[in-house]
């Protein structure tokens, strides 16, 4: 079979579509760069010393690991140099990070999330990186905060590395779904399965259950219904998974099928879910969209949503597009 790296892929997609340029191509394979950088920097865990807090916050408010100031670090130096961006905004920094002036300035804008799942490091479970690209409106000379403030349907790209068993780089560019694994004796991206899709029913769900006293009246409907299994109203068993890392338990939902939830809920009123629009909700619903799943907060598609701040925040309900129209639905009774 003819193996075709993530390069050939991309290039394959700039012959086929106008809007793939030479420039979205750089980003993406800079990203992939950094991505094995972080995959490199994971393997060695203890033996380096890079594992446990950082002894800082981000803004937050939440701890920061070793390893989410070194992936963070590794993807601003990879993506400063290139020539692609406008500006790159990250969980770990407060406001968006500015190309310097020494280099070139393109029309990209790059969103991530250096490190999700985080507080698996130091017990050795699947983390990943999710990114998100945008184009930058015309005529914005410093793009601060306001010009990352687009829907999640103006994407351009969104992709997620796994740092697992394997290495995985999983990719949309709005017409289907790539996943390439890491081929760490050619340090290659590969391509190992093309136009993802997911199934419309399921038999597993995803959602941290510790949360259920906080949940609102249709996510509680919705599990209890679940957790009836076949004697109650959907009358067969269904199977929970949680892995606590968002880019694996989407993988998974990718791979076989399912539906992640993290939805809002009363513990915190003044937060409207844990996950984080821009750079993990938008990412991700992009990419399960684009594989045949659906995505939204219980009310609305996550891709329409217009956002209004850069670290804001949104329940998710993603992946067999069946089940998410049925939460979706108890929403709206
Ligand atoms: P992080 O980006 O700080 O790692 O937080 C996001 C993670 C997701 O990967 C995961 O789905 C969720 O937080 C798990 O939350 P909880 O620990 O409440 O189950
Ligand atoms: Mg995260």
């Amino acid at each position: 079979m003819r193996r075709v790296t993530l390069m050939q892929y991309l290039i394959e997609q700039e012959r086929q579509y106008d809007w793939v340029n030479a420039d979205l191509r750089l980003l993406i394979e800079v990203v992939s760069r950094a991505c094995k950088a972080i995959s490199i920097a994971i393997g060695k865990g203890d033996l380096v010393g890079i594992l446990g807090g950082a002894g800082s916050e981000n803004v937050q408010g939440e701890a920061q690991k070793k390893l989410d100031v070194i992936s963070n670090e590794i993807l601003l130096e990879a993506n400063e140099w290139g020539g692609h961006l406008a500006a790159m905004a990250s969980e770990e920094m407060d406001k968006p990070h500015q190309i310097p002036h020494r280099f070139p300035r393109g029309e990209y804008l790059l969103l991530f999330d250096p490190l999700d799942g985080s507080s698996n490091i130091d017990v050795n479970i699947s983390v990943g990186t999710i990114f998100s690209v945008l184009r930058c409106r015309d005529g914005v000379c410093v793009p601060d905060e306001r010009a990352f403030l687009q829907p999640g349907a103006a994407q351009v790209c969104a992709g997620y590395a796994v740092y697992g068993p394997s290495t995985l780089l999983v990719l949309t560019l709005g017409h289907g779904v790539a996943c390439f694994t890491l081929d760490r004796e050619s340090g290659s991206f590969v391509l190992t399965k093309s136009d993802l899709r997911i199934p419309e029913d399921t038999g597993e769900f995803a959602i941290n259950a510790s949360n259920a006293r906080y949940w609102e009246a249709p996510v509680k409907r919705y599990i209890d219904e679940l957790l009836a299994g076949k004697d109650g109203p959907r009358g067969r068993d269904f199977n929970m998974r949680w892995v606590a890392s968002m880019v694996a338990d989407v993988h998974r939902i990718l791979t076989r099928g399912g539906v992640f939830m993290y939805p809002r809920d009363t513990k915190d009123p003044k937060k409207a879910g844990k996950l984080r629009l821009l750079y993990e909700a938008n990412p991700m619903a992009f990419i399960v969209e684009q594989a045949g799943g659906g995505a939204t907060n219980g009310r609305e598609r996550i891709l329409d949503i217009l956002p209004d701040a850069l670290h804001q925040r949104v329940a998710v309900i993603l992946g067999s597009k069946n089940e998410v129209e049925r939460v979706t639905a108890y929403h709206a009774a």
